[in-house]
């Protein structure tokens, strides 16, 4: 043994020598930890063990350091037994509460899913009770609808023979001579039909408002011929107001009237065109009906009495509808949470629903575990999303100790923003560093008592003594 001859194949003969290439040289260290040293590295002028054996001939002054490494090493040691120590304990409360949350959440799906039943069936007894009252309800609301409607074919018809006897009594009042036929002189007694205001109505003019004829029956005045001169009348109609006994510009020639065949001044019209114009909008209110006039109107007491009842029904199968969705809600989301994995004993569960941001110059970066990660311009701007929950992604022997988070906005002409999470043993939930190694690819570095091992004792092999 460590005659400096390589006498066995595997080099354990020499394991304080540097003559078996293939073996290893084995520095003790005192004071520190043990090293195994290939023998290539032995006095090749580098001291690699601290107690500088390894370079026994090659003439290099090697200095002992191995009581401070190994005091150093000892403190190191005890410093992350300690955390790990307290940390552990913390992550034994995370386990028990993960696997409560857990149970807790099994429970509770199971009564969701029994509620669901229930309120399923439910509903389907509201929804058919509510079909029940509707339908009374319909059909005496038909009979409003009907009557409605009834009334407003009446109130048109009676527009309509308004108009009639307006456009009639116009006719009589123009047609001075009495004969039902109205001649273009009698136009032409009347200023209002003075288009071009020279202070006569000319024959054109007048033959203008009987279709270009001489005269016109009142059949036709009746159908066409009032809708020409009623804008020109009620204009003038206008100007004159209030209006006067006799009619507006009549010439001495010209048969009075006692008074003016119809009071238009409550149609306020300032020109022509908006006169006409406002002739089809009354035209139109008149003709539109609509179905929640009935809904709006008071009923007697017996369709109150089923309108109330259909409401009520309605009310309530609303409720049983929203419970349904809010149950379909409830379990979806227990779903969703109880699909994510927690670690082997659930000890990631607590940091479920939780977020810690960590500050830079430029940013606040926020890790949402199990959701999201972003990035917050300090100031100002909005935030980006740096991924979205995907999965464990630790090496296979640790998988736990890093997240992977993908899928976040689209990097300026480049890929979506990803997130990756390495997870360290510490006291505290907290992001302790945030990096871009890569443009648009992210690190955090988060401790959480989560990531704690079982603490190990430091090794004792270190220990100063040297019994063998
Ligand atoms: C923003 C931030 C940066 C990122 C660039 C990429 O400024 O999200 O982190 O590197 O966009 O364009």
């Amino acid at each position: 043994m460590n005659d400096d001859y390589c006498d066995c194949q595997d080099g354990s003969d020499e394991p304080g020598t540097s003559a078996c290439p293939n073996g290893s040289f084995y520095c003790k260290n005192a004071g520190h930890n043990p090293l195994l040293l290939p023998s290539s590295r032995v006095n090749d002028g580098i001291c690699d063990c601290c107690d500088g054996k390894d370079e026994y001939e090659s003439g290099t002054m090697c200095v002992n350091t191995c009581k401070e490494l190994g005091a150093a090493a000892r403190d190191e040691a005890q410093r992350k037994y300690e955390l790990e120590t307290q940390g552990y304990s913390i992550k034994i409360e995370y386990i028990k509460q993960g696997q409560l949350a857990k149970s807790a959440h099994q429970e509770k799906m199971i009564a969701l899913k029994a509620e669901q039943v229930e309120v399923e069936a439910l509903k389907a007894e509201k929804e058919k009770e509510k079909q029940e009252a509707e339908e009374p309800e319909r059909s005496a609301l038909e009979q409003y609808r009907i009557a409605e409607q009834e009334n407003i074919q009446l109130k048109q018809a009676e527009e309509q023979k308004k108009r009639e006897t307006e456009a009639s009594e116009v006719f009589d009042w123009l047609d001075t001579n009495s004969d039902s036929i109205l001649q273009f002189e009698e136009i032409q007694h009347n200023m209002a039909f003075d288009q071009n205001k020279d202070g006569v109505v000319s024959e054109e003019e007048a033959k203008f408002f009987l279709h270009m004829e001489k005269e016109m029956e009142k059949s036709v005045f009746l159908a066409t011929g009032w809708m020409l001169v009623k804008p020109y009348f009620l204009k003038e109609q206008n100007q004159f107001k209030p209006p006067s006994s006799s009619p507006p510009s009549q010439s001495e020639e010209l048969p009075t009237h006692d008074e003016v065949p119809h009071d238009f001044s409550e149609d306020s019209h300032d020109d022509v065109e908006e006169t006409e114009e406002d002739e089809t909008a009354e035209d139109d209110d008149v003709a539109i009906v609509s179905p929640s006039s009935v809904a709006q109107q008071e009923y007697d007491p017996d369709t109150q009495l089923l309108v109330d009842a259909a409401n009520k029904a309605r009310e309530a199968f609303n409720q049983m509808e929203q419970r349904v969705r809010d149950i379909g809600r409830e379990i979806r989301q227990i779903e969703e949470s109880s699909s994510k994995d927690y670690g082997i004993e659930e000890e990631f569960q607590a940091l479920q629903g939780q977020c810690f941001d960590y500050s830079d110059r430029e940013y606040t970066y926020r890790l949402c575990p199990f959701d999201n990660g972003s990035q917050r311009p300090k100031h100002g701007g909005s935030e980006t999303r740096l991924g979205s929950w995907g999965s464990w992604s630790g090496p296979t022997e640790d998988k736990y100790s890093q997240m992977h988070y993908d899928k976040g906005v689209q990097c300026w002409n480049g890929p979506q923003r990803t997130l990756q999470v390495h997870l360290l043993c510490g006291m505290e939930n907290e992001v302790i560093a945030v990096s871009e190694p890569n443009r648009c690819e992210y690190e955090f570095k988060f401790t959480t008592p989560a990531a704690c091992g079982a603490p190990i004792k430091p090794d004792e092999t270190a220990d100063p003594h040297d019994e063998l």
